[in-house]
């Protein structure tokens, strides 16, 4: 049997590379979880320790699908490429949700795994426990092929330093996303024939910028339209200000629908909420910006005759099997680059059409004194604690700078938020137990912010809240999580009464599968792993008690939990 030799003289381990390549690629955190295929890792981590080698900082988390979460978090604050390792096939199995959520967000995550080791007898690190048999799959990455962009298995211990390289360039390469290195444990244990130096990373792509003539096509539509519509659901922070602008000069309305971030500061005259309704069935123009679903075609359309662009990195959404909007331009680039083009393309055509934007401006300016009063009588205090009301609390508690992490309750109508870069919204995938640890990941990439996630009561227990608590206590990361807890799943419910309201489906209320009553109490949980918890039922009571948690958290450095009672 091949033995690596022992003591100071001993040549450097694949792991070891792997874990510098990483960090020199800007890999800030190894979240990880461990099994038989880590003991390279946990001796590369170990003599880093000892040589004060340049590495990521492990975060163990014990379970895969939330340590993807938290990758996810730290991607949202840092835009920095992400790693997550775990084990072997059955811990792959186990990201496969939030790998799902994550690439469909586009976040560069560099996920890897060890493999069963490859030979029965004979090598170090040969295969050493039953389930080194059992676990070995005949095409490990085949169970993720649908939604990483790229994937590896190390074949030679030397080669793993291009690994990585190859592996962030191509996770870095917008769009951007997931990719999957395969990782045995005999190379990744093996001798280097050269000492471990740093890495030189190849560069990121930049944003691409807009074709020209499909800019002035635009801006012309831009300068004609009558009625046009701006449908967004993710923009970049250094994007929302040019949006603001643009929006703002033209009277372009602009509606987020189904939003993950924010991309108009709430207060803006022209942002006109989550549903385009009357804005998209009346509109002659609708620019769709990187949105991919900007309106719901069943239910309903812009005018046969209106038209449609779509501006993104991706318009085209093509990793999507099918998508049918109507198109009459598309524009490939960052949004910001394309929304910046554009600000300049249209200025100069505006001359002509000043009457007509003034006029457009009187009207969305009245309408939007009739949608604001709207909002207000909606979120009033009523006699139990309605979700509209509990968001505008939030949003009166939390403060501007707070980042809020929104797993589906949250009613962003209701919960004004001015500055970009403040909220983030589960994915366009849906894959619930995102929330808990995205929140735990940006809290751990942004320290000073003062992280709050809002969860439905079925969204919570998704993330397997004990380990999200576990990790929150193990690893110093106060958060705020808020349970809307309406002992249900609302969605399922409403889903099935859409469409069997008269059925026997709708006799149950639509309650069968998707009653979770009676909901275990979530705050004695979360005391028991050290958070600060408290339950609210009584819509008078949730002010102090969301100043309380807040207090716990910003001046106690605790974790805290409001379980707050809100039926709907
Ligand atoms: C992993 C996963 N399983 C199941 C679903 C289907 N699903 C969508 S919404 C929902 C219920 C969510 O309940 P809760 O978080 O309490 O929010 P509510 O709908 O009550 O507002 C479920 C089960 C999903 N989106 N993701």
């Amino acid at each position: 049997m091949a033995v690596i030799p022992s003591g100071r003289e001993r040549p450097a381990i694949a792991a070891e590379a792997f874990l510098r390549a990483l960090a020199d690629h800007g890999v800030d955190y190894f979240f990880c979880n461990p099994g038989t295929d880590f003991p390279p890792i946990v001796e590369a981590f170990g003599r880093a320790k000892k040589t004060n080698a340049k590495v990521p900082k492990p975060i163990l988390v014990p379970h895969e699908n939330l340590a993807v979460g938290m990758a996810h978090g730290a991607y949202l604050m840092t835009g920095r490429p992400q790693a997550v390792m775990v084990h072997v096939s059955v811990g792959t199995a186990n990201t496969i949700n939030n790998l799902i959520n994550l690439a469909r967000d586009r976040v560069p995550l560099l996920l890897a795994a060890g493999r069963t080791p490859i030979t029965e007898k004979g090598s170090f690190g040969s295969r050493s426990r039953p389930i080194h048999w059992a676990q070995e799959m005949f095409d490990q990455a085949g169970m993720l092929r649908e939604v990483v962009k790229w994937d590896y298995e190390l074949r030679q211990p030397g080669q793993i330093g291009d690994m990585v390289s190859r592996a962030a360039e191509v996770a870095m390469a917008h769009p951007r996303g997931p990719v999957y290195l395969v990782l045995p444990r005999e190379p990744l244990s093996a001798p280097l024939a050269e000492p471990v130096g740093p890495m030189r990373p190849r560069p990121h792509a930049a944003q691409t910028h807009p074709d020209p003539a499909a800019i002035a096509t635009l801006a012309e539509w831009i300068a004609a339209a009558e009625r046009p519509l701006i449908v967004a659901a993710t923009l970049s922070a250094d994007a929302v200000p040019v949006l603001a602008h643009l929006a703002e000069r033209c009277a372009i309305p602009v509606v987020t629908h189904n939003p993950r971030t924010v991309c108009l500061p709430s207060s803006h005259p022209m942002h006109f909420g989550f549903e385009p309704g009357a804005l998209l069935t009346d509109a002659d123009l609708v620019i769709v910006l990187d949105a991919d679903v900007p309106w719901i075609p069943h239910l309903q359309h812009p005018p046969a005759a209106c038209r449609v662009a779509h501006i993104g990195e991706d318009p085209f959404f093509v990793r999507y099997p099918m998508r049918s909007f109507p198109s009459d331009l598309s524009v490939q680039a960052g949004s910001r680059n394309a929304l910046a083009a554009l600000t300049a393309a249209v200025e100069p055509r505006l001359q002509m059409a000043e009457a007509r934007i003034a006029a457009r401006r009187a009207r969305l300016t009245e309408r939007m004194r009739t949608r604001r009063a709207q909002l207000l009588k909606d979120s009033a205090a009523g006699a139990a604690i309605s979700p509209e009301y509990l968001s505008r609390v939030i949003g009166e508690a939390v403060g501007e700078d707070a980042i809020i992490v929104n797993e589906y309750p949250l009613r962003p109508d209701h919960c004004p938020r001015e500055k970009p870069g403040t909220l983030f919204a589960l994915g366009p995938a849906g894959g619930l137990g995102w929330g808990f640890g995205a929140a735990l990941g940006a809290k751990l990439a942004a320290p000073d912010a003062f992280v709050v996630a809002t969860l439905g009561d079925g969204a919570y227990m998704f993330a397997n809240p004990m380990v999200g608590h576990w990790v929150a206590a193990k690893h110093g990361l106060p958060i705020l999580t808020i349970v809307f807890n309406n002992s249900r799943y609302g969605a399922v419910r409403r889903s099935t009464l859409a469409m069997f309201k008269d059925g026997a489906a709708g006799e149950g209320d639509g309650r069968l599968l998707a009653d979770l009553d009676p909901a275990p109490p979530y705050e004695a949980m979360a005391q028991a792993q050290g958070a600060y918890a408290d339950r609210v039922e009584k819509p008078a009571d949730l002010p102090d008690a969301l100043a309380r948690a807040k207090q716990a958290v910003v001046s106690g450095k605790r974790q805290a939990l409001l379980n707050v009672i809100t039926p709907y």
